[in-house]
């Protein structure tokens, strides 16, 4: 059991046949955005991400680039982390499946499998995809391909099988003890129909490639690059030992973020093996949805793979992560349109957020000395305003406990609207001349109301976040939730601030 103040949060480990394209960039950032978000609020939390470096896909890349694995593996993984830099993602570690303490995981629980009696040796003569990895039946095959379009081949050979239809029971007995294993609820559903539908043997060792971890005790056969894999999630925490603090702490696994790709492998295979090793399966996976370019499916053949070093050097960094985490609601599929990305640059950010923060601030500046200002006597506008500024804790809380990190931001963004409005009802600028002190306890709620949101943003725009923090004169240690609400610090009247400078650019188009 992990301890109850732990979140142990992972993205899918990619496979390094090539270089990182907006799918990866967006399954990362989701789960940075909820890894911050749950530190935040107090969680002790552990992000893992990394690279799948074995199979034959990789050993293919490998080839066509005219390297030896390893060495390829070594330098496409590099670029994996390249891409956390860039995107200030906040991983606690970053599993290799080709490093020593995977391997020796990995070949323990194969071990522990065996013993169990949840293996046997036998042959597996069907279908195999190399661009999926994955194997399939005669009956799935779609025009002599696999469902996913990818190509598939006839592979026959000796092959240990997990007993996998031995589960089906208690897999399905595990979903309805949890109902919200699987989300959203759509694949939940499609999991429990393909488990009803029956399981067959899995087979879970190749023979005729050598790019993988041996199987222990039988060298001719590697392990199946998809038990490999998954295994990272725990050789990640130390396992096979299981007593340590890492391990004690963290699994099972609060949350597995992945595509709707490989949701089978991590809701059917993922649970069946733990299980069938005596661990505990993790307590949700979140299957998110696809982007395409401009309407159109991303593949390389087309030419219109995203790449996220381009998008963050054209939009910048958190307009980049504010697009992906807000334009589509996460779970569903979506559609990357430059139209779409620059209405939320202009619109969302520019217009609403950055620019109540640079009336706000400015009007400070101006009027109030460059000092926070003190309030005097609370009119019920300003309590009204200020209640919805407490109230985004636990809206957004709670959108986040089911991984709605749209709803998150729209439940912040509509209070960035209602302070908009308060601005301009209020009128300030008006006050100034007629009534100082009311002005200066409109702009302290203003401030405050600022000083949540800014808050509240950090897990998803986090420099622009940081720079309206150190605006408002908001401390580094008092930048957590426990700040918020009524009873947390408030902005702090005579604080000398910064001069204000402008958080989100607008979006100009260049002919
Ligand atoms: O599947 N839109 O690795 P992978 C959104 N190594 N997300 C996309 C996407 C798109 N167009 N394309 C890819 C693997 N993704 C395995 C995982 S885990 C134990 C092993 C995302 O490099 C999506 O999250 O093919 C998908 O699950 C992940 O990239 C797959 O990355």
């Amino acid at each position: 059991m992990s301890a109850p103040d732990a979140f142990y949060v992972t993205t899918p480990i990619y496979y390094v046949n090539d270089s990182p394209h907006i799918g990866h960039a967006y399954t990362s950032l989701a789960c940075d955005a909820i890894a911050r978000f749950a530190r935040l609020d107090g969680r002790r939390v552990r992000f893992l991400t990394g690279t799948d470096e074995h199979g034959q896909k990789v050993e293919k890349a490998a080839r066509a680039a005219g390297m030896e694995p390893q060495a390829f593996t070594d330098l496409v993984s590099q670029r994996f982390r390249g891409l956390a830099t860039l995107l200030d993602l906040t991983p606690d570690d970053f599993i290799r499946t080709t490093e020593e303490r995977h391997r020796r995981g990995v070949q323990a629980f194969w071990q522990k499998l065996v013993e169990a009696g949840a293996i046997y040796l036998g042959r597996y003569a069907g279908w195999y995809s190399v661009r999926d990895e994955a194997y399939y039946a005669e009956s799935e095959l779609v025009d002599g391909r696999a469902p996913t379009g990818a190509p598939v081949e006839w592979v026959e050979e000796p092959s240990y099988f997990f007993r996998l239809s031995a589960w089906q029971e208690r897999l399905l007995a595990f979903y309805a003890a949890h109902p919200d294993f699987v989300l959203p609820q759509s694949r939940y559903n499609e999991v429990v129909s393909f488990v009803r539908g029956g399981l067959t043997d899995l087979s879970v060792s190749r023979t005729t490639f050598r790019w993988g971890i041996p199987v222990p005790g039988d060298p001719d056969h590697v392990v199946y690059v998809w038990l490999d894999a998954l295994t990272n999630y725990i050789t990640a925490l130390g396992y096979p030992d299981t007593d340590n603090e890492l391990f004690r702490t963290f699994w099972p696994a609060d949350l597995h973020v992945i595509g709707k790709d490989i949701l089978r492998f991590h809701a059917v295979y993922w649970p069946a093996f733990l299980m069938a090793a005596g661990l505990e399966p993790p307590k949700r996976v979140f299957a998110h949805g696809w982007w395409t370019n401009e309407g159109q499916k991303i593949s390389k053949s087309l030419g219109n793979v995203i790449d996220p070093v381009e998008l963050v050097g054209r939009y910048g960094l958190d307009q980049t992560r504010y697009f992906l985490l807000r334009e589509v609601p996460f779970g569903q599929d979506g559609d990357f349109r430059h139209e779409a990305m620059v209405r939320r640059i202009n619109h969302d950010l520019a217009n609403d957020y950055g620019n109540l923060a640079q009336r706000v601030l400015s009007l400070i500046a101006r009027h109030c000395e460059g000092r926070m200002p003190e309030p005097e006597g609370l009119c019920s506008d300003d309590e009204a305003l200020l209640a919805l500024a407490y109230a985004l804790l636990p809206r957004t809380r709670a959108a986040m406990r089911e991984q709605a990190l749209h709803r998150a931001l729209e439940a912040i963004f509509e209070v960035i609207g209602e302070a908009n409005r308060y601005v301009d009802t209020m009128a300030p600028w008006v006050l100034r001349k007629t009534d100082p002190t009311r002005m200066r306890t409109v702009l302290w709620t203003l401030a405050e109301t600022l000083r949540h949101i800014a808050t509240l943003t950090q897990p998803f725009v986090p420099r622009a976040s940081a720079r309206l923090l150190d605006q408002l004169g908001v401390p580094p240690q008092r930048r957590d939730f426990a700040a918020l609400g009524p009873d947390g610090t408030p902005v702090v009247p005579g604080t000398p601030l910064p001069p204000p400078e402008p958080i989100f650019p607008r979006w100009q188009e260049t002919p």
